[in-house]
């Protein structure tokens, strides 16, 4: 059935006029309706022609540009497996994800194509093209012989359209495996759910997004270029988030979506008043917790009150608080700070106690749900698939929290040892991995600890083997050397010893008490 692939779907919500302006840019480029068609037609013709066996991964690193969504577009159009990377993945964490997802194509920044490709060929890619930011490299050379027409390949609802890695507390990153069923189910829901519209508004021509975040993750790639997409909205598109540009950009705009540091960087910003965001309709934050003084500042500066929505690559998007009162979805209208709002319509979730049993309203306990929009399975990895799913086909999210007896959904914490800094996960057990390599370590502890900027960021304690004369910023700058920069601890101490509980377990709540004031 054609009409599952998700692109049919997005497309098919394009405007009638195909002339009108889809994205515009931050340097002033425009792209029509017409545009997006044609160059997705192309690419995706580019990609036929490779015979490419079914399901092949297209793997993609590269700066963030409108290329590179028509890409992700064009991907979805032929019928193959989108698996993106965010650009600050260096050669060690590239060569996991391609090794692992073996994909058959692999499209790069024009400057890494040396070690990238070298990589991938290693790992059997039969092809590898380059997709620079201002619309350079092999990639767009070679669509530029296909035709514009491309008829979208018919999937079914459960075919993959997607894989996304997420790290995992032990061992290596899973790859999420996502279908177009998933996605557009959760891009149908939140359309209504947040109220888009394709008319009115300060440009009479409907809702207007500013797309400020990295299209690598859910946030940025899908929540943000779904919903736009699926309303036949334009979208002004932010290569980078800047504070001032962003609210320059909020006379001519309607929605904004960003993790709580985009919100903070902009209330440091005095040009942000009631005036500047006078055409604006919704403020949406998620992928990180929204602290309540973030919530309150911005409802003061600007009279808004900011929708936090929770989500993860695993699920897309699962709870959110209410646009306004509609009875067919919530009673209530009331968006609360610091919660994450209700269960998204077609959305089950259930708070569990440790032994499998229902919590009572208002108890914590691990969050668990089920619904059209959580994944397939981590990609060849039956046995995590298995353990992370209940008998009855609960998703275990690792999230911790309760549900109010209104029927709000709060977090309080995370069951799962991770760390979320400006809305990007870093997994303790990995950084402690390589720390616990380097010469003169005995043993290491990375703790999550509050940021005024990045909500949360990493910190490394670490204990010298004797006799080892150990230096913090050494030991920073081989992690420098390794991983993605957003990984690398913002502090690293070398102590003589780590707080341990009566099994010998280290004890990283009273490290996150000790180094609570750090910043
Ligand atoms: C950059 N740095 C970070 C960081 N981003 N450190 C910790 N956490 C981060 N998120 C590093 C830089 O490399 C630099 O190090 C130093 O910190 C200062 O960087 P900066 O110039 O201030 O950072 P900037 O480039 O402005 O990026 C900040 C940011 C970015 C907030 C704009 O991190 C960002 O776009 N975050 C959004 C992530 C996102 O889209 N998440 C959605 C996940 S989806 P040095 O050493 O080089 O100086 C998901 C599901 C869901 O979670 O529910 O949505
Ligand atoms: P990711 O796997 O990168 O998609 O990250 C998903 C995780 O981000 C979730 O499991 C939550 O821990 C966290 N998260 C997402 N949205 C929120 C939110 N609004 N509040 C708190 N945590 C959130």
């Amino acid at each position: 059935m054609t009409h599952s692939n998700l692109f049919s779907a997005l497309r098919a919500a394009f405007p009638a006029d195909l002339s009108s302006i889809a994205v515009e840019t931050d340097e002033g480029l425009l792209y029509s309706w017409q545009d997006l068609d044609r160059a997705t037609a192309m690419m995706a013709n580019l990609l036929q022609s490779l015979d490419l066996p079914e399901g092949s991964r297209v793997a993609v690193q590269v700066e963030k540009s409108v290329e590179a969504m028509m890409l992700y577009l064009a991907t979805l159009r032929a019928g193959y497996v989108f698996l993106p990377l965010n650009t600050a993945y260096q050669s060690a964490e590239i060569e996991y994800f391609i090794g692992n997802a073996e994909p058959a194509v692999v499209v790069c920044s024009p400057a890494n194509f040396g070690w990238v490709s070298k990589i991938a060929f290693k790992a059997g890619t039969q092809h590898v093209f380059t997709l620079g930011d201002d619309r350079t490299g092999s990639l767009l050379e070679r669509a530029a012989h296909h035709s514009d027409q491309h008829k979208p390949v018919p999937c079914q609802a459960d075919d993959l359209a997607a894989i996304l890695y997420t790290s995992g507390t032990t061992g290596r990153s899973k790859g999420a495996m996502l279908t177009h069923g998933n996605m557009l189910s959760n891009a149908v829901t939140l359309k209504d759910y947040w109220g888009w519209t394709a008319t009115g508004g300060p440009t009479g021509q409907g809702d207007v997004l500013i797309h400020a975040l990295p299209i690598f993750h859910v946030h940025g790639l899908f929540v943000a270029i779904h919903g736009a997409l699926i309303n036949g909205s334009k979208m002004i598109w932010m290569a980078k988030f800047e504070p001032k540009r962003a609210i320059a950009h909020m006379s001519r705009a309607t929605v904004f979506m960003g993790v709580p540091t985009l919100y903070v960087r902009m209330l440091a910003e005095p040009t942000l008043n009631k005036e500047a965001v006078k055409n604006m309709r919704l403020f949406i934050a998620g992928s990180a917790p929204l602290l309540i003084e973030t919530f309150t500042e911005w409802q003061q500066r600007t009279g808004h009150t900011i929708l936090e929505r929770y989500g993860m690559s695993e699920t897309a998007m699962l709870t959110s608080n209410p646009y306004a009162a509609d009875k067919r979805y919530a009673k209530q209208s009331e968006r609360r700070g610091g919660t994450v709002g209700f269960p998204l319509p077609g959305v089950s979730l259930r708070v569990r106690g440790d032994d499998g049993q229902d919590m009572p309203l208002g108890e914590i306990g691990g969050i668990q749900v089920k619904g059209p929009n959580v994944f397939k399975g981590y990609w060849r990895m039956p046995e995590k698939t298995a353990e992370e799913f209940t008998a009855d086909g609960f998703f275990k999210t690792g999230d911790v929290g309760k549900v109010d007896e209104r029927g709000y959904v709060t977090i309080v914490g995370r069951s799962k040892d991770l760390i979320i800094s400006g809305g990007y996960n870093v997994y303790p057990a990995e950084i402690e991995g390589y720390i616990n390599e380097m010469p003169g370590v005995t043993e290491s502890a990375v703790i999550g600890v509050p940021h005024p900027d990045f909500g949360e960021v990493g910190v490394a304690v670490v204990i010298a083997k004797p006799g080892a004369n150990l230096k913090p910023e050494a030991i920073l700058a081989d992690l420098k050397a390794k991983l993605a920069n957003f990984k690398i601890p913002k502090r690293c101490f070398v102590v003589a010893e780590l707080p341990r509980n009566t099994m010998g377990k280290v004890q990283k709540n009273l490290l996150r008490e000790q180094y609570k004031n750090l910043f």
